[in-house]
């Protein structure tokens, strides 16, 4: 009896053996231990046999069982493992991550010049105590101009040329001096200091210096006593700030029906040429009393300005239409 159990014995580890060099990845080891092993597995039987194997045998029997059970067992262990730490070296190199690759650049939205400007202005107005007043891009005639001493025929008018809409009397604002109005029936009889941002449309001809619609940043103060001196040393000081004390400047006489006396600043652009950058004025009576305020008891002054003149002034751009072509190689480097 013991003798054929050896025999099964050796045909079971033979066969496990073969079996195993032929095994090349770590499931193909587990489905071994099943199949030497597990419970249907052709190791199991053999215990069955024990039953039949006569007392005096037993022990030399249950020796020679257990030694192939721990065979089979370890030899798949160890095939099993070497294989699986194979793998893992496999596909550690395949999921590997190169540290040392340079990142791939996020593309990041930035604000566009005509805002970075504004937010500038902004500032530094705000140190000399301006407040921003928000004011409409749509108008009524009145606003735009009658307000502001441009009765209906007045020949000034033809500097404004202007879209109107559908809406009788109602156009879009040229400038952003009806603001001045809407302001000072808000805050009157109390004194102002505000700039007022904003888009300004002109029917016109765009050339280098020309947009059809374009930024303006008015500026107005009411009190006691306000001076042209006033106007002059506002404006200095924010040339100073926008652009350094070197750069040179031109204060000429202008006219404006909403100003007097009326005067207008030019800047030198890099091409030795004069770039018009805004005009300004002490506010004229008829004004004032249009806002509500008594021009007997208080003055003020007013100025607006370009706000894409002063970014080109400020970077060296000589095409004011490059702002609103949104090209991103030109938008991009701000
Ligand atoms: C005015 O618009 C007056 N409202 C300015 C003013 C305000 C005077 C308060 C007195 C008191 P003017 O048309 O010159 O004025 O325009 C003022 C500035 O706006 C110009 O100096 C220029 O910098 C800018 N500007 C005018 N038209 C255009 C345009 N088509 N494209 C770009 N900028 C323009």
């Amino acid at each position: 009896m013991i003798d054929v159990l050896k025999q099964e014995i050796d045909q079971i580890r033979e066969a496990a053996q073969a079996d195993l060099s032929q095994a090349d990845t770590s499931d193909a080891c587990e489905e071994l231990r099943i199949k030497y092993l597990g419970r249907n597995g052709l190791v199991t039987p053999l215990m069955q046999k024990m039953k039949e194997v006569p007392n005096e045998q037993k022990a030399e029997a249950g020796k020679l069982l257990n030694g192939l059970k721990q065979f089979v067992e370890s030899e798949i262990e160890q095939a099993g493992e070497k294989l699986k730490r194979g793998e893992q070296d496999v596909r550690l190199k395949q999921e590997a991550v190169d540290v040392t690759l340079p990142g791939r650049p996020v593309p990041l939205g930035r604000l566009h010049p005509i805002t970075q400007t504004l937010l500038e202005l902004y500032d530094i107005f705000a140190e000399m105590g301006f407040q921003v007043y928000q004011t409409r891009e749509v108008e009524t005639d009145e606003m735009n101009f009658q307000m502001l001493n441009l009765p209906e025929d007045h020949p000034a008018r033809d500097m404004h040329d202007t879209f109107y809409t559908k809406d009788k009397g109602v156009v879009l604002r040229t400038h952003t001096s009806p603001g001045q109005i809407h302001l000072m029936k808000e805050r009157c009889p109390d004194p102002i200091r505000a700039v007022l941002p904003g888009k300004c449309y002109r029917f016109e001809q765009t050339d280098a210096s020309h947009e059809w619609m374009f930024y303006q940043l008015e500026g107005i103060a009411i009190g006691d006593n306000i001076t042209l001196a006033d106007l002059k040393g506002t404006l200095n000081a924010f040339i100073h700030r926008t652009f350094g004390k070197e750069r040179k400047v031109q204060f000429r006489c202008s006219y404006f029906p909403f100003t007097e006396p009326s005067m207008e600043v030019a800047m030198s652009d890099k091409d030795g040429g004069w770039l018009e950058i805004l005009g300004s004025g002490m506010m004229h009576p008829i004004v004032l009393r249009n806002g509500g305020y008594d021009p007997e008891k208080v003055s003020g002054f007013a100025f607006g300005m370009g706000v894409e003149r002063i970014a080109m002034l400020k970077y060296g751009i000589d095409d004011i239409r490059q702002f609103y072509s949104n090209d991103l190689r030109f938008l991009s480097q701000f």
